[in-house]
């Protein structure tokens, strides 16, 4: 259960960490050394014993993992302990192809809920605060790891998982909840839906936002913390290295600009930054790929695992005073650049191009073909409620409305802007009010239609 002393462990003095995440790391090694031959094999083939491991240097000599070792692994290739001490499995839905399986013991559970918990306190969560969880519940660790981690601090978990919108904000305002998780695109769901039935944040007791699971830029950060008169606060996992819960924005942090960062519970998950290309390990402030290590992980321990994602590491102690390392807020995956006539673009810098239009309403997709050989994208943006009612109602059926001087328009300062931030052109399409999808999950940003 929480209590000072698990609180106490993010302000740990740096070398009392260290020489814990030394100790864990050996103890980890020689775990994934003895009991899974995948590793045993990766190691043998880089003269790496477990007592090779003298300093925490030495975390850079280990072999990489990637999600084509999970999957090749599939489903339970990777376990380090036997399998009748698996007490939980979730999987991620592997954007392409087949699901990566996860494992845990009781221990991991435990300790996943005490990151969780960690992480909520850093946004200012209390025992007795209502946690409203919709994140969705199943195999996807959104839903369960806030559930567990909610109640570990001690707050009182709502688990309404997600969908179903109107019922949500209903329990929402009658229990009172004071904090809300699921993805940010859910959220700006939620505040439309709020609106839709006559309400406003003022019928509601949030407090907090607890977002993630998906990139979300600062600027679609102001419109959920508006939408709900909240503060909304980034939460950081994948599946394979635990779920939600491996790093955290703090409150302090948030309200300080220069402060920004994600706290990762670097006790239990070691971090580090490397070339995506060569894998060459990155100094601090550079940005690359985010590397993790567990080492307290017993059911799937991983070595070096290549997430995907690009961040930076942020070392200075923060206004909160905790010890722990920081992470910038991700900036995209790996895989979801596109190469545009060459540029490299990431949906993170056309979101905050689309979101500082007002005519705009914060939902978006990018269309992306192939052209012969090179990759085009076109993007659909969607207007405001307020532009569609001055433009006109009767004007709204499809060829009128794109012939619509406004609309036009609007379209050729859209282009523009995104001219002027990427260099490029891309072609945009204006829809009505509501036409484009709304997010219950993970939003799907890149429509990708070059198969
Ligand atoms: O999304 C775990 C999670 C649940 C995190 C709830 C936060 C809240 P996966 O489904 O395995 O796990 O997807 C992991 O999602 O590698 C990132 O690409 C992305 N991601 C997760 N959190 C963030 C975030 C969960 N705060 C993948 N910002 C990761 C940007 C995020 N991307």
């Amino acid at each position: 259960p929480w209590n000072e002393e698990v609180a106490a462990r993010d302000y740990l003095p740096v070398e009392e960490r260290r020489t814990l995440q030394l100790k864990r790391l050996q103890d980890t090694v020689r775990r994934v050394y003895e009991h899974v031959p995948f590793y045993q094999v990766a190691l043998d083939e880089g003269n790496i014993t477990p007592d090779s491991i003298t300093s925490l240097d030495d975390l850079h000599e280990l072999p990489f993992t990637t999600r084509y070792d999970l999957i090749d692994n599939y489903p339970l290739g990777l376990l380090s302990s036997p399998e009748d001490q698996l007490v939980r499995i979730h999987a991620s839905s592997g954007t392409k192809g087949k699901a990566k399986i996860v494992a845990y013991t009781r221990k991991d559970i435990d300790i996943w809920a005490e990151v969780v918990a960690r992480a909520l306190a850093s946004a200012g969560l209390k025992p007795g605060d209502r946690l409203h969880n919709a994140y969705g519940y199943g195999l996807f660790t959104g839903g369960l790891g806030l559930h567990y981690g909610g109640e570990y601090l001690g707050a009182t978990v709502i688990p309404i998982s997600s969908g179903n919108t109107q019922r949500q904000i209903t329990f929402m305002r009658d229990l009172q909840a004071t904090a809300l998780s699921c993805t940010p695109s859910y959220a700006l769901t939620i505040a439309e839906t709020l609106g839709k039935m006559g309400l406003g944040p003022e019928d509601l007791s949030l407090k907090y936002g607890i977002f993630g699971a998906e990139p979300w830029t600062g600027e679609m950060r102001e419109q959920v913390e508006q939408g709900l008169g909240i503060t909304a606060l980034d939460i950081y996992g994948l599946s394979e290295v635990m779920g939600p819960g491996v790093s955290m924005e703090c409150l302090e942090g948030r309200r300080k600009e220069k402060d920004r960062g994600l706290h990762i519970f670097e006790d239990h998950f070691l971090p580090e930054i490397v070339d995506p290309e060569s894998g060459n390990p990155l100094p601090d402030g550079r940005e690359g790929e985010l590397v993790f290590t567990t080492i307290t992980k017993e059911g799937m321990p991983l070595l070096r695992y290549r997430t995907g994602d690009l961040c930076s590491l942020i070392r200075e102690t923060c206004a909160c005073g905790r010890t722990l390392v920081r992470m910038s807020e991700i900036k995209g995956r790996v895989d979801d650049m596109l190469i545009l006539r060459g540029v490299n673009v990431y949906p993170s810098e056309i979101e905050r191009v689309l979101f500082g239009i007002p005519e705009l309403a914060p939902y978006y997709q990018i269309i992306v073909e192939r052209v012969s050989t090179l990759d085009e994208a076109a993007v659909h943006v969607e207007v405001t409620s307020q532009f569609q009612d001055r433009v006109g109602k009767a004007s709204i059926d499809e060829d009128t409305w794109i012939a619509h001087t406004e609309v036009d328009s609007l379209r050729q300062k859209v282009s523009r802007a995104l001219q002027d931030v990427l260099g490029l052109h891309i072609d945009v399409h204006v829809f009505t009010s509501g036409s484009l999808p709304r997010s219950e999950g993970k939003a799907v940003r890149i429509v990708d239609r070059r198969k």
